[in-house]
C-alpha cells in the first residue's frame, strides 16, 4: 500500500498541529486527478485511524458560497463518523484551525444510489429522511485561501457536521422553498432558500451521484449527504452561539467554546 503522498502528508500534519498551511498549489502544480487522489488519501488515513465512512458532502453548490470562496464550480468530499457532532453538543473551537459554520439541507439515504443518469426525483425517492444541518468547516489552508483543486485535495474543508433533531419525510415538501435564517449571537447573519443550492438540494445530490458514477463510485443506504452551504459561512470563536432556523426542518442551536 502506498502512503498518502507528500501532499496528503502536509494536510494531515495541518490537522494534527491545528495550524493552517499554504495552498498546495502555491508550491507545485496540482491537477484535478491528483487532487482527487490526495482527497482519497486523507480520507483513507482517517479510516486507517479507526474512523468509518458515513456519507458525503457537496461544496460550493450555491452562488453565495462560490462568491465567498472565489471558486465557481461545485465539488464534493467524504464524511467520516469522527466528524459527527450531536445536536445540543458544544463545539470546542480549539479542536479546529479556523472553524466556520454554514446551514445546509442533509439527506439520509434509505437505498443505494449510483449511476450516470440519476436525477433529483431518484434522490428524493431514495431518501429516508431530510434534516436541517450545520456544516462545521475547517480549511487546512491558512485564511481559507485556496484554488478549486486545493480544496478538493482538502476533502472540501470537511471537519464536523451536525444534523438537526427533526427528521422530515421528503415526500410532500418542496425543498426549493425551504427557507433558512442563520443567526450568530442573536443577530441575523444570512438568509436563503433551498433553491439557492443548484436549484434544488436534491439536484445537487443527483449531480454528486452522476459525478461519482464517472469515477466508478456511488452512495450507499445509510449514508448522509450534505447538499452544500445555502448561505455564506460564518466564522466562529469561543463564546459564540449560532442558530439555524429552517422552515419545516426545525432549528439547530450550537454553542462554541
Ligand atoms: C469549502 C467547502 C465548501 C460548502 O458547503 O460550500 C462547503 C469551504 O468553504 O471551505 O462545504
Ligand atoms: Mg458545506
Amino acid at each position: 500500500m502506498t502512503g498518502p503522498g507528500p501532499f496528503a502528508e502536509k494536510l494531515l500534519a495541518a490537522v494534527r498541529d491545528r495550524t493552517g498551511i499554504a495552498p498546495l498549489s502555491d508550491e507545485q502544480e496540482l491537477d484535478e486527478p491528483t487532487a482527487l487522489e490526495v482527497q482519497d488519501a486523507v480520507v483513507q488515513a482517517r479510516i486507517d485511524g479507526g474512523a468509518r465512512l458515513v456519507g458525503a458532502k457537496l461544496g460550493l453548490t450555491s452562488r453565495a458560497k462560490q462568491v465567498q470562496m472565489k471558486v465557481d464550480r461545485p465539488l464534493y468530499g467524504w464524511l467520516t463518523d469522527d466528524m459527527q457532532i450531536d445536536t445540543g453538543q458544544t463545539v470546542v473551537c480549539g479542536d479546529y484551525i479556523q472553524p466556520r459554520v454554514e446551514p445546509e439541507i442533509a439527506f439520509l439515504l434509505g437505498r443505494d444510489l449510483e449511476g450516470p443518469h440519476i436525477t433529483a426525483s431518484h434522490v428524493l425517492a431514495a431518501t429516508e429522511a431530510c434534516f436541517g444541518a450545520l456544516d462545521v468547516l475547517d480549511s487546512r489552508y491558512a485564511g481559507y485561501r485556496f484554488t478549486f483543486n486545493d480544496v478538493v485535495a482538502d476533502n472540501a474543508s470537511s471537519a464536523g457536521f451536525i444534523l438537526g433533531g427533526t427528521a422530515i419525510d421528503p415526500y410532500g415538501i418542496d425543498l426549493r422553498l425551504t427557507g433558512c435564517v442563520l443567526e450568530k449571537n442573536g443577530e441575523l447573519a444570512h438568509t436563503a432558500a433551498g433553491a439557492s443550492v443548484m436549484g434544488h438540494p436534491a439536484a445537487a445530490v443527483a449531480w454528486l451521484v452522476r459525478t461519482l458514477a464517472a469515477r466508478g463510485k456511488g452512495l450507499e443506504a445509510g449514508h448522509v449527504v450534505m447538499a452544500g452551504g445555502m448561505t455564506e459561512a460564518v466564522a466562529v470563536a469561543p463564546g459564540d452561539t449560532v442558530v439555524a432556523r429552517f422552515d419545516r426542518l426545525g432549528s439547530l442551536e450550537v454553542a462554541f467554546r
